[in-house]
C-alpha cells in the first residue's frame, strides 16, 4: 500500500492502477506537487511495471561533425558562424579516424551538427555510408529532424525522398533532437529561424511510417510554462498513438551558463527529477525515458532512474553541445564504470543497441 502525502497523488494512484491515461490537468498537478519522492513512487511503478528491475545503456559515440550553423537559436552555445576561430567542419576521413580511437565494439552511432550553409547533399549520403561500412555492428543514428529538413532543401527532394536515400544508405534511426518545445509562442522568442514544432512533428511521422523509429527530446527549464511542457508531451503521446515510432524520450534540462539567456538560472535537481518523473507518468505509450547524464551529472542520473527512467544513454567518447554549453563532469564512461552506476542504484544493466535490443 503507497501511502503519499499528497491527496491529488492518491487520486492519480487510482488512475495509474486502472490504466487510466493521466490529461493535462493530472500533469499540472503533478508538477505542482511537493512531495517528490510520492511523484518518483508513482513513476517508479510505472517503470517496474514496463522493465521491471533493468536498466539499459549503449555502448555509443557522439559525432558533431560540424559546429557551423545559418540559424542562431538563443538556447544554443555550441553554434559558431562561418569563420570564426573556433567553427570547425570534420571531413569524413576526420571523423573516421576519431571514431577508430574508441575501438570497434560500438553499437551505435549518434550523429548531429548544425546546418551548415555549403556542406552539399551528398557528404551526408556517404557519411552515413561509410560509418555503416567501417562499423558494420553499429546502429548509425544520424541527423535531427531540423537536418533532414535542412536536407530536403539543399537537395531539391521532398522529406520522404531524403530519408529513404539515408536509410538506403544505412541510417538505422533518428535523434530524438531540435524538438526543443512546441508551443510556437516560445520558439518565436528561442529560436525563430529554427522549423516549426508541426514541421518537427510531420517529418517524426514520415519517418516512423518509412520504418525509421526515433526518440524525441523536450528542452526545459528557460521560457516555457508548465502547461508548455505538458502540451509538448501530449503532442508526442498524440503521435506516438499513430505511429508508435518513437523509442524514447529523454527531458533536456537547459544549460544557460554560456548560451545568450546567461540570466535564466539552472535547473535545480528537484525539478529535473520530476521532470523525469512527469515524463514517464504522461507519456504511457513511449517504452523508455532517459536520464541523459551528459546534461543531468551522472549523480543525479544514478537517482533518476528510482523516478521512472529506465535508460541510462551511454558511455560516449566526445560530446561537443554539452562541452561548448560550459556542462562540466564526466565525458566518457567505461561499461565497467556505467554498470557500476546502474547496479549501486539496485537495478540490473542492460547493454543495449540503438533500437533497445540486448546485445
Ligand atoms: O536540440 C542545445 C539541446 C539538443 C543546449 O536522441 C541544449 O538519444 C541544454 O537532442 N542547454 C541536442 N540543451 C541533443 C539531443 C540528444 C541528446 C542526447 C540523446 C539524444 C537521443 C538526443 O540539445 C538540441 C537542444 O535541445 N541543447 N543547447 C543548452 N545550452
Amino acid at each position: 500500500m503507497l501511502n503519499f502525502q499528497d491527496p491529488a497523488l492518491k487520486q492519480i494512484h487510482e488512475k495509474i492502477e486502472n490504466n487510466e491515461r493521466l490529461n493535462l490537468s493530472d500533469g499540472l498537478k503533478l508538477f505542482q506537487t511537493n512531495d517528490l519522492l510520492g511523484l518518483g513512487k508513482l513513476a517508479a511503478l510505472v517503470k517496474e511495471r514496463l522493465h521491471g528491475p533493468k536498466v539499459y545503456y549503449v555502448f555509443n559515440q557522439h559525432v558533431n561533425y560540424s559546429n557551423i550553423c545559418v540559424n542562431r537559436c538563443k538556447f544554443c552555445a555550441f553554434r559558431r558562424p562561418k569563420g570564426h576561430p573556433e567553427a570547425y567542419a570534420l571531413n569524413i576521413e576526420e571523423i573516421l579516424t576519431k571514431l577508430k580511437q574508441a575501438g570497434n565494439s560500438i553499437r551505435e552511432i549518434h550523429v548531429v551538427g548544425g546546418l551548415h550553409p555549403d556542406l552539399p547533399y551528398q557528404y551526408y549520403l556517404d557519411l552515413v555510408r561509410s560509418l555503416k561500412e567501417n562499423f558494420p555492428h553499429a546502429h548509425i543514428k544520424a541527423f535531427t529532424c531540423v537536418e533532414i529538413d535542412h536536407l530536403a532543401r539543399i537537395s531539391g527532394k521532398d522529406v520522404k525522398e531524403v530519408l529513404s536515400e539515408l536509410k538506403q544508405a544505412g541510417l538505422s534511426c533518428l535523434p530524438g533532437g531540435g524538438a526543443e518545445i512546441f508551443a510556437e509562442r516560445i520558439r518565436q522568442k528561442l529560436c525563430p529561424e529554427k522549423i516549426s514544432g508541426q514541421r518537427w512533428l510531420e517529418i517524426m511521422k514520415i519517418a516512423h511510417e518509412l520504418g525509421i523509429p526515433s526518440n524525441a527530446t523536450m528542452l526545459y527549464g528557460h521560457l516555457e510554462t508548465l502547461e508548455e511542457r505538458l502540451e509538448h508531451l501530449l503532442a508526442l503521446r498524440n503521435l506516438q498513438d499513430q505511429t508508435k515510432g518513437f523509442l524514447c524520450f529523454i527531458p533536456l534540462p537547459f544549460l544557460p551558463q554560456k548560451s545568450y539567456l546567461k540570466e535564466i538560472s539552472p535547473t535545480t535537481g528537484f525539478e529535473d527529477l520530476k521532470m523525469i518523473a512527469v515524463s514517464r507518468l504522461m507519456l504511457d505509450n513511449i517504452p523508455h525515458i532517459k536520464a541523459y547524464w551528459i546534461f543531468l551529472g551522472l549523480k543525479l542520473a544514478q537517482v533518476a532512474l528510482h523516478f521512472g527512467a529506465d535508460d541510462l544513454h551511454g558511455t560516449v567518447y566526445e560530446e561537443k553541445i554539452s562541452e561548448f554549453s560550459g556542462q562540466e563532469g564526466e565525458k566518457a564512461l567505461s561499461r565497467e564504470e556505467i554498470e557500476r552506476v546502474i547496479r549501486e542504484a539496485g537495478f540490473q544493466p542492460v547493454e543495449r543497441d540503438a533500437l533497445y535490443r540486448p546485445v
